[in-house]
């Protein structure tokens, strides 16, 4: 076999442990993250595995073999084929039905079982699963990790009476990795650090200003948005959720000086000429320097999408600079957005909606990967190449009985680095809608710069 150091740099290449910045389940954060089951997946790495635990024990004391589930399971299964030593299964939960037993296989009272387990973090999981397979008149004298996090488990376990063997830990892996480059000596001093116990503190990353963002931006839209943030000192979006031409037109003119666009649903106007809503819409977005965000969230194929956007009677593509969009049509539905920015939706504000984690991320993809993109909204962090734009922002942080659900300006821009607050109801239903309008516009900068 090769060297234990050779083996581990093996497994490393599985992705085994990724160092960064990682909540625990504890709440505490941790300058690593260690998930042993990718191993399993390589049956050479894992009968090496076995082997190597296997080299490390008084085998003549265990008549039996149990994993810990789910990780060690084929680890355990691994190390039985390779020695002959018999497997027994311990249920992560017993039967509701038929027996309720805790243990599945072959076994007699008495016998001596070798416990297999991934990862040794404080000991505690370890010494909640003994005693379930103890119940069962099966002693356990030896335990085998494959890597100790170094976090008090063993010493807890062997302060217990039970010998505990592990194969690496973790100070000896930051050691291979460090060796070969792929740990910098502060990634290692931050690790020690935790280890030793103290708080780690991680260095804030910075959010990118309007001006970082500028440097880099190619879209013509998404440039001319971050511009008229800068000049305007601005990052409000009004959202002119309003049901007639005129109410449009004079929240427009009042709110006008204080946004950097003005977001419309265009299809709940309900005396909509294009000479009469649009012409006069674009003289004010020219007069006070705003853009037109048309909030349409298409979300249909390619083909109707894009008559939904250059036809019928609101002939988006006339006069919106961008426009919002699902992604559920696809890559290739978005193809009809040219010379306009999209907004994606990745994620909506609405309590109980169904843009889960997995759907995110797959929108994501498409929003990062696509050219007509230029951001997207979303209620979480997003990649910085993408702006992004956040509605439910309520200077009151009420809901709205409706579903909608609100936060602060301030938590959007320190929790979620935001690029552009969308506010409704907070500014076309105040009493003095041009009053509201440069309040939030000061409330947005002011938390803007608190985040830089
Ligand atoms: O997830 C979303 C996405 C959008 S674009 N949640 C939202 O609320 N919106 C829109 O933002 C919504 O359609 C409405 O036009 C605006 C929020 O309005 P408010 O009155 O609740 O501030």
């Amino acid at each position: 076999m090769e060297s234990k150091k050779e083996f581990f740099l093996e497994c490393y290449k599985l992705g085994i442990i990724k160092f960064g910045r990682f909540t625990l389940k504890s709440g505490i954060e941790s300058p690593f993250y260690v998930d042993l089951r990718p191993l399993a997946s390589d049956p050479k790495i894992l009968k090496h595995l076995a082997n190597y635990l296997l080299d490390m024990l008084p085998l003549d004391n265990f008549d039996l073999i149990c994993g810990v589930p789910y990780a060690a399971l084929p680890m355990a299964t691994a190390m039985s084929l390779e020695s002959y030593i018999p497997l027994i299964i311990k249920r992560k939960e017993a039967k509701d039905y038929g027996t309720k037993k805790m243990i599945e296989g072959i076994f007699t009272q008495g016998q001596n079982c070798l416990l297999v387990e991934d990862v040794i973090t404080s000991g505690k999981s370890l010494l909640e699963t003994i005693p379930e397979i103890e119940n069962e008149g099966i002693s356990v004298s030896d335990i085998v990790v494959v890597l100790d996090r170094q976090q008090g488990g063993k010493e807890l376990l062997e302060s217990k009476g039970y010998r505990v063997h592990t194969l690496f830990t973790i100070s000896e892996v930051c050691g291979m990795l460090k060796e070969e480059g792929h740990l910098s000596n502060d990634e290692v001093l931050r690790i020690s650090d935790f280890l030793q116990g103290n708080e780690v503190k991680f260095e804030d990353k910075k959010r990118l200003s309007y001006a970082q963002k500028l440097d880099v931006a190619e879209h013509s839209v998404a440039r001319r948005l971050l511009e008229t943030a800068i000049a305007k000192q601005t990052n409000l979006i009004a959202s002119a959720d309003v049901m007639t031409t005129a109410e449009l037109l004079d929240l427009a003119d009042k709110v006008g000086p204080h946004i950097v666009a003005l977001k419309t649903h265009i299809d709940i106007i309900t005396d909509f000429d294009p000479d009469s809503t649009i012409l006069p819409l674009k003289d004010l977005a020219a007069k006070h320097n705003f853009m037109l965000m048309e909030d349409r969230k298409f979300a249909d194929i390619g083909n109707t999408q894009e008559l939904q956007f250059s036809y019928g009677i609101y002939k988006i593509s006339n006069w919106a600079d961008f426009v919002t969009s699902q992604v559920i049509g696809g890559y290739d539905s978005l193809n009809c957005f040219r010379n306009v920015g999209v907004v994606a939706i990745l994620g909506m504000s609405s309590k109980g909606t169904l843009t889960d984690a997995a759907y995110q991320a797959e929108a994501l993809k498409v929003a990062q990967s696509h050219p007509n993109v230029i951001g997207g909204v979303s209620q979480k962090q997003i990649p910085e190449e993408l702006l992004l734009f956040t509605p439910g922002v309520s200077i009151a942080e009420t809901g709205d009985g409706k579903g909608q659900q609100y936060n602060t300006p301030e938590k959007v821009f320190a929790d979620l680095q935001t690029d552009f607050i969308i506010v409704g109801r907070g500014i076309y239903k105040a009493d003095h809608p041009e009053a509201a309008a440069l309040n939030y516009k000061i409330a947005g900068w002011n938390a803007y710069t608190a985040s830089l």
